[in-house]
């Protein structure tokens, strides 16, 4: 334990010395080690305190996404690229009533193959308290899958930032009646975690989506892939939707900077960058429209409400897209991995020349 903390230290000590006259700003920052809720692997602790690149990884994909062993499939492959980027991957999930960062191969397998299971949860920061909680009564020991909010807040405690996934949560058409806003949002206004995705699916409201991320202060701009001037913010299944991204970025460097320069100033909110599903893949917007739609009544016909009803809308828009979804989702997912993997290299880089000229 007392190892672990010092791991822990160190990183902070080191981020501290990159910070330079900022240190101030970051000085009332908890440190982070092990508890009974928590591990972080000795491997990602090592990463950190190294200053390797470090990329997280979300378990809602797998857990409320693709069926056992496909998930297993996309999990390893996922922590693979991450390693032949030049990076260390850190899949954040909660198993047995603890959470984790970073997990070992037995530890995944076991997680991803309890789809289904009753023990299973969805967790995003609301749900913590309960599924952690709960070890040890009547020798309840839950699962959960953590969603883009709960993994940022575990990436932030063991000092990764940046994260890649697919697609984020989003304000719900008919946000006017049901309230229904993702967590992803008000976390990524209060998180200071890098989120790379390819967007939003658009069976959410798109534009309410970026008018909330920009009233929770979320910096948000999309990879312009040699693209001039502006470009939309993309919809998961297609690089456009009718909608500007607020801000462009040109590559991987350029990104790094922008977090580079956002952390060192100790804003405690996070960045979202888009990146668009690569073109072979990318389905054409309103033929995934009419799939959306019809997954969107059928939903609604089913009568779910609250955390089910984005898992069951996905579900859906499996159904009625088949295999060509399905490889749209893996490729993009993958895409979005590389990048997350360049970003984090770009950051390191960027901080170690930034302590070496100080
Ligand atoms: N959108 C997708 N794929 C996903 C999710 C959303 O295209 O896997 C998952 C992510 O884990 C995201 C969560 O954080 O759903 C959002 O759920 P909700 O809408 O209930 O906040
Ligand atoms: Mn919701």
């Amino acid at each position: 334990m007392v190892r672990l903390a010092c791991a822990a230290m160190q990183w902070r000590a080191t981020r501290l010395g990159s910070l330079g006259k900022s240190q101030t700003l970051v000085q009332n920052r908890s440190l982070t080690t092990n508890s009974p809720f928590l591990n972080i692997s000795e491997e990602v602790q090592q990463a950190v305190a190294e200053r390797r690149p470090v990329v997280a990884l979300e378990s809602t994909i797998y857990t409320h996404g693709f069926p056992y062993p496909a998930n297993l499939a996309l999990a390893s492959r996922l922590e693979s690229l991450v390693r032949v980027n030049g990076g260390v991957p850190a899949t954040i999930g909660i198993l047995d009533g603890i959470a984790r960062v970073g997990m070992g191969a037995d530890e995944l397998m076991r997680l991803v193959s309890t789809v289904g299971s009753p023990n299973l949860r969805k967790v995003s920061r609301r749900d913590f308290g309960f599924v952690l909680g709960q070890r040890g009564i009547d020798g309840k020991a839950l699962h959960g899958g953590t969603t883009i909010s709960a993994t940022m807040i575990l990436a932030n405690l063991a000092g990764i930032r940046i994260f890649a996934t697919g697609g984020l949560g989003g304000v719900h058409r008919g946000v006017e009646e049901t309230m229904d806003v993702s967590a992803d949002l008000t976390e990524l206004g209060r998180t200071p975690v890098a989120v790379v995705s390819s967007g939003c699916k658009s069976f959410l409201d798109i534009p309410r989506t970026l008018e909330y991320l920009e009233t929770q202060g979320v910096a948000v701009a999309t990879f312009a892939d040699g693209r001039e001037g502006s470009v939309d913010f993309p919809a998961f299944y297609t690089r456009d939707s009718g909608v500007k991204s607020p801000m462009v970025l040109r590559d991987e460097e350029e990104a790094a900077t922008i977090v580079h320069a956002h952390m060192a100033l100790g804003l405690q909110s996070g960045l979202h960058f888009a990146n668009p599903i690569p073109e072979e893949h990318s389905i054409p917007f309103a033929q995934m429209e009419t799939a959306i739609a019809q997954a969107l009544n059928e939903a609604k016909a089913a009568g779910e409400k609250g955390a089910a009803i984005t898992p069951i809308i996905l579900a859906k828009i499996k159904e009625i897209t088949g295999d060509q979804s399905v490889a749209a989702n893996k490729s993009l997912v993958e895409a979005n991995v590389i990048r997350g993997t360049k970003l984090a290299a770009a950051l390191q880089k960027l901080e170690i020349e930034g302590v070496e000229k100080t």
